[in-house]
């Protein structure tokens, strides 16, 4: 069975998404795409998948009987109803992070879901599928013993004017909220932010760069970096110090060359280039669940830690310096 996929929101990961599916990997077809702006959904569709509808409206893109499962790549604060719409319709939805801008908004997902009885959500925390990850997950459990410390930066070269401070958390650190809880199977307790000497390169409505500093129920102190005009290039470390040992996250693979009394080696500056093969690896995993009508991957529930984990930041942002406490209620048995 060939699995007829809709996207809703055709920009800049939308469309790219339409590429792996369309060109790249095997088993599903792209039907149907909308977007707000219907130009950037028609200029997708002639780009990459001139078979599919176009939909005014993304609400009747789910409701198409063309469409068996749905990819939201819209704008954060539109995740949440196209993911409602798609639980009701009884289709299997891939969201991107995050799965909503608020955390009563990702548990009116969560709720949805446990009251239709099975997984129907993968949120786009496309890190765990990362090989770097998976081989640091794999030496984080079996050779360093506890986990103590983790030491970590998230550097883009440069943002949008209309990235604000708040952003930082919400837009890139969640990559870094949803990656450690998995990596050390662990949950958060509290955040705090503090922030070094502003960059002259930030904007006015941007505080850059801070570092969050985060605290699980098994004591492991994490301090991440986040600077998003970094300039050199886009850059994403991980460090974990344990008991017996300390690992590393790989740099990505690329040429070293040996020239004119120099070492050098080339750093990228798109996430997309650096997430490649993460982004292909999640797509396939969700192609496959969908096909059996269920997901995998990355849960509504994981999408719902991670907003309350944000809320906790970007409050620890405005009150910088002060530790936030950070309470999870009882997760539903569903995603045991
Ligand atoms: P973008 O601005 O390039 O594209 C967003 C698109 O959504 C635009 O074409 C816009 O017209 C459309 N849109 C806005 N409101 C809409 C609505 N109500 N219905 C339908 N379409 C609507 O942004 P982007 O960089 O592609 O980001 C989109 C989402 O993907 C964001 O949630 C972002 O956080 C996420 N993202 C994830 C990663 C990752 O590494 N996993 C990387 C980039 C972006
Ligand atoms: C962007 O939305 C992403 O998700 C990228 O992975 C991240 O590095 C960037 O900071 C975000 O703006």
């Amino acid at each position: 069975m060939t699995l007829r996929i809709g996207v809703i929101g055709t920009g800049m990961i939308g469309r790219d998404h339409t590429r792996r599916i369309a060109q790249v990997l095997a088993g599903a077809d792209i039907t149907a795409l909308s977007d707000y702006n219907p130009a950037a959904a028609r200029a997708v569709q002639a780009e990459l998948a001139p078979n599919a509808i176009v939909h005014d409206r993304g609400e009747d893109l789910i409701a198409s009987p063309d469409v068996d499962a749905v990819l939201v790549c819209s704008t954060g604060a539109t995740h949440e109803a196209y993911v409602l719409a798609a639980i009701a319709a009884g289709k299997p939805c891939f969201c991107e992070k995050p799965l909503a801008t608020t955390a009563d908004g990702a548990k009116r997902i969560v709720d949805a879901e446990v009251a239709a009885g099975r997984r129907l959500v993968q949120v786009g925390f496309m890190r765990r599928y990362d090989a770097g990850y998976r081989m640091l997950k794999q030496v984080v459990d079996s050779r360093i013993g506890a986990p103590l410390m983790v030491h970590a930066a998230h550097r883009n070269p440069t943002v949008p004017e209309s990235y604000g401070t708040p952003m930082a958390i919400h837009d890139t650190l969640i990559h870094e909220i949803d990656v450690f809880r998995w990596l050390l199977d662990d949950d958060y307790v509290s955040a705090q932010v503090v922030f070094p000497r502003r960059s002259s390169h930030a904007h006015a409505a941007l505080a850059d760069p801070q570092i969050v500093l985060l605290e699980t129920a098994k004591g492991v102190r994490i301090d991440v970096e986040v600077f998003v005009n970094c300039r050199y290039g886009y850059d994403i470390q991980c460090q974990v110090v344990g008991e017996e040992g300390l690992a590393n996250l790989p740099e990505p693979m690329a040429i070293t060359l040996r020239r004119d009394a120099t070492l050098q080696s080339p750093i990228m500056t798109d996430w997309k280039d650096r997430f490649v093969d993460s982004y292909d690896v999640e797509l396939a995993d969700f192609i496959r669940a969908a096909a059996q009508g269920t997901a995998s991957g990355p849960t509504s529930w994981d999408g719902y830690v991670a907003a309350i984990t944000s809320d906790a930041c970007v409050q620890a942002q405005e009150q910088a310096g002060h530790i936030i406490p950070i309470t999870l209620p009882a997760r539903p048995a569903l995603y045991d």
